[in-house]
């Protein structure tokens, strides 16, 4: 890409989005195309053609997606799937018409089978059934892949993608019924703290393992991959560790300086006991994170709630 190319960041505002435009402004890039939703709805297939007919960009970003934790998955999956399968279907269609150079779909580590071997390498796919609390936006993610293989294939596009597992960092959602584990967890702990409650819940057993990677570390694999990637497979980008609830809960704890117990609650799902990735394929081209976990949760923490 050259620092003068046209590159459009899809969903700009949101966490994945926000941390690849300071990363592309970062590399010295001064042409970014963006727009809000309301500006642009993405699920409007009307306006997503009009769009890319008049902008036509050059390299394209696909960070726009309908995201949330295991209760927002669960409660909604017919807004999971149908705005995210609307949205990609939208940009990588006029992508391909409007003759993008390059096109990073990101998907999930949700698309595997919910008892595949760990860590998941990504040959895994589809050889099993779906964890049923994200099915919905897992398959929506699945078809995503399957497009940027499909128009590689019939129209020769170089549409790439990548699985990144699960994400913190700043501009994350802190919404309790539909955020992600770590930022909900930073806040009832803060919450507790701050009003000196006795225990904090956490949903499900603790039990489930999960890895987690910053936001910006994502920014930094995915373009990466923009310079140096061009092939067929999607590749997992993740740290390649992971830790279970129970010693999240407890790091996070020591964190904010919280002193009363935790209690589980188990009317609350688990979810997919565990999803390691292998990052195998993508370090051995020479990608590999760079924010430490304590350290990247203590500064989302400080910028969210101690206002450094
Ligand atoms: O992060 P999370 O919502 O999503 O939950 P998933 C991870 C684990 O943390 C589950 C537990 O076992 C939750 O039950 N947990 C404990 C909590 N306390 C809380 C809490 O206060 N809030 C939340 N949200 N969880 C999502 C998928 O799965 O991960 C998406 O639904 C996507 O499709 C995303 O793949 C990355 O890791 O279970």
């Amino acid at each position: 890409m050259k620092h003068t190319d046209k590159i459009y960041v899809a969903g700009h505002r949101g966490m994945v989005g926000s941390a690849i435009v300071r990363k592309l402004k970062k590399e010295g890039y001064q042409n970014l195309l963006l727009r809000i939703s309301k500006e642009l709805d993405l699920r409007d297939q009307k306006a997503v053609e009009e769009f890319f007919k008049k902008e036509k960009p050059d390299y394209v970003f696909l960070a726009a997606a309908k995201v949330g934790g295991i209760l927002a998955n669960n409660e909604h999956p017919a807004d999971f799937i149908y705005d995210n399968l609307a949205i990609q279907s939208n940009v990588i269609h006029q992508s391909y018409l409007n003759g993008v150079k390059k096109l990073m779909f990101l998907g999930s580590s949700c698309i595997y089978p919910k008892l595949a071997p760990q860590p998941l390498k990504e040959d895994y796919l589809l050889t099993g059934h779906l964890e049923p609390t994200n099915d919905a936006y897992a398959v929506a993610k699945i078809a995503g892949i399957k497009m940027c293989e499909a128009y590689r294939r019939q129209h020769g596009c170089n549409f790439i993608a990548a699985m990144p597992t699960n994400l913190y960092g700043p501009g994350d959602n802190y919404d309790l019924k539909s955020s992600h584990v770590l930022p909900a967890l930073l806040r009832k702990f803060h919450e507790a703290k701050i009003n000196d409650e006795p225990f904090v819940t956490i949903w499900g057993s603790g039990k489930p393992l999960r890895e987690f990677l910053h936001a910006d570390d994502l920014a930094d694999a995915l373009y990466f991959m923009m310079e140096h990637y061009d092939e067929a497979q999607f590749l997992n980008v993740g740290t390649g560790s992971d830790l279970s609830i129970r010693e999240l809960a407890e790091l996070i704890k020591k964190i904010v300086g919280y002193e009363g117990e935790l209690r589980f609650d188990s009317t609350k799902p688990d979810g997919t006991p565990r999803k390691l990735l292998d990052v195998s394929r993508l370090t051995a081209l020479g990608w590999k994170p760079k924010i430490g976990f304590e350290d990247g949760i203590r500064a989302v923490y400080e910028e969210k709630f101690l206002m450094k």
